[in-house]
């Protein structure tokens, strides 16, 4: 049952296998990737849906027929293939015209632009069937200190978003919209850093209900957070609407590398989490194959993605039905962590008349006490390792 199939739900964007692995101080080593034979190649591979920016799939600057034939090509292509596509999202970061950003570029002429351009392609993103509508703000940001007025900007950014959703609200259209925080590159710092300072935002919003997040593994881990419980933070919100999935190393640029590369213990945590936290949207891979491989290292990588997941699928199942591993979790008093501070029927006046609680407690004798933390992650080590 390693064998991806449409029911595990992965996903991938055009501009992953399409990435032609143009960097900062090289050209492509790549050529360009036809959607129609990405969508052929996804299908064959197990996926089950595909995403795109506009521009992935209508080249910037396209006519009005150009972008119906393009559209038409794509359309027929999933509908052969059996593909479908989960979440659609807008490119306001390639474009000189977005070199300051988009929704919080202080040019205001700038900002309605790209209120249009996004509006339009959620109208397609509709129209193909998608659900979620990822906003990531790359170039939202500053790379010196007078330069963004982050408060000001702040209001912009929350200005977009309210104007967005009452668009979809107007529309009627069964879609919300999934905010990916990262923390720089390319700007020096970008607005929506972390989870955390997504979620926050979007209380603030006019309608933030039809707002979530979507976390990606390497931009967490870039600011040195622990993308799993980002992702359990979401989840406990209810705003996980959507995920990223890659492989990361560290504190360092943008790797994007296919999920499982990198630290490989968080992805077993992160599949953990996924797989009994309640999350049954896609699992959206992006990552970049490194630009050192040919079209047959590209879907080697892509296939690469959906074989670790089911891996670490089995690993972390059978992690959880080990009865050793069970008997560890209690040692390690989990079960307590989910029993109330307060019992039942209990009031603050019962817990500051409760002589136990603290008149009669021995913290000192409660310090002593090992957490047995060690034993278990051992446990999950070998679990992860193969070993037992
Ligand atoms: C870009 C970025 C990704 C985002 C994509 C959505 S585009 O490749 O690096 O993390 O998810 O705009
Ligand atoms: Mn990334
Ligand atoms: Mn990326
Ligand atoms: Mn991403």
């Amino acid at each position: 049952s390693l064998a991806p199939r449409p029911e595990h739900k992965f996903s991938f964007g055009l501009w992953t296998v399409g990435w032609q692995g143009r960097d900062p101080f090289g050209d492509a080593t790549r050529p360009p990737l036809d959607p129609v034979e990405t969508v052929n190649r996804l299908a064959e591979l197990g996926a089950y849906g595909v995403t795109f920016h506009d521009d992935d799939l209508i080249p910037f600057g396209s006519s009005d027929t150009e972008r119906e034939s393009h559209v038409k090509r794509f359309r027929q292509a999933l509908d052969t293939a059996g593909l479908v596509v989960p979440m659609a999202t807008t490119n306001l970061f390639t474009h000189p015209v977005f070199k300051d950003g988009a929704f919080t570029a202080n040019d205001r002429d700038v900002r309605r632009y790209a209120l249009r351009k996004t509006i339009r392609n959620i109208d397609l993103a509709v129209e193909l069937g998608a659900k979620v509508y990822v906003a990531w703000g790359g170039r939202e940001g500053a790379e010196s200190g007078a330069a963004k007025d982050v408060r000001v900007a702040l209001d912009r950014l929350k200005e977009a978003f309210d104007l967005l959703g009452e668009y979809v609200l107007g529309q009627g259209y069964d879609l919300r919209f999934a905010v990916e925080p990262k923390p720089n590159e390319p700007r020096g710092d970008i607005l929506l850093p972390t989870v955390g300072h997504a979620l926050a935002f979007i209380e603030e919003l006019a309608h933030p209900e039809l707002v979530g997040v979507n976390p990606e593994t390497g931009h967490e881990q870039m600011a040195g957070l622990n993308f799993t419980h980002g992702i359990a933070q979401a989840l406990w919100h209810g705003k996980l609407f959507h995920i990223d999935l890659n492989g990361q190393s560290g504190i360092k640029y943008d790797q994007d590398l296919r999920f499982g590369a990198g630290n490989l213990r968080d992805a077993f945590w992160v599949v953990d989490l996924l797989e009994t936290g309640g999350y049954t949207g896609p699992r959206h891979f992006d990552f970049k194959p490194p630009r050192t491989e040919d079209m047959d290292g590209v879907w080697a990588s892509a296939a690469g993605n959906m074989r670790t997941y089911l891996l670490l699928k089995e690993r972390a199942a059978a992690f959880r039905a080990d009865p050793e591993v069970q008997e560890a979790l209690r040692a390690a008093r989990l079960d307590d962590l989910a029993r109330p501070t307060l019992a039942d029927g209990e009031s603050l006046a019962d817990l500051l008349a409760d002589r136990a609680a603290f008149e009669e407690f021995d913290p000192d004798a409660a310090g002593r006490r090992g957490m047995a933390f060690e034993r278990l992650d051992q446990l999950a080590m070998e679990h992860l390792l193969g070993a037992r």
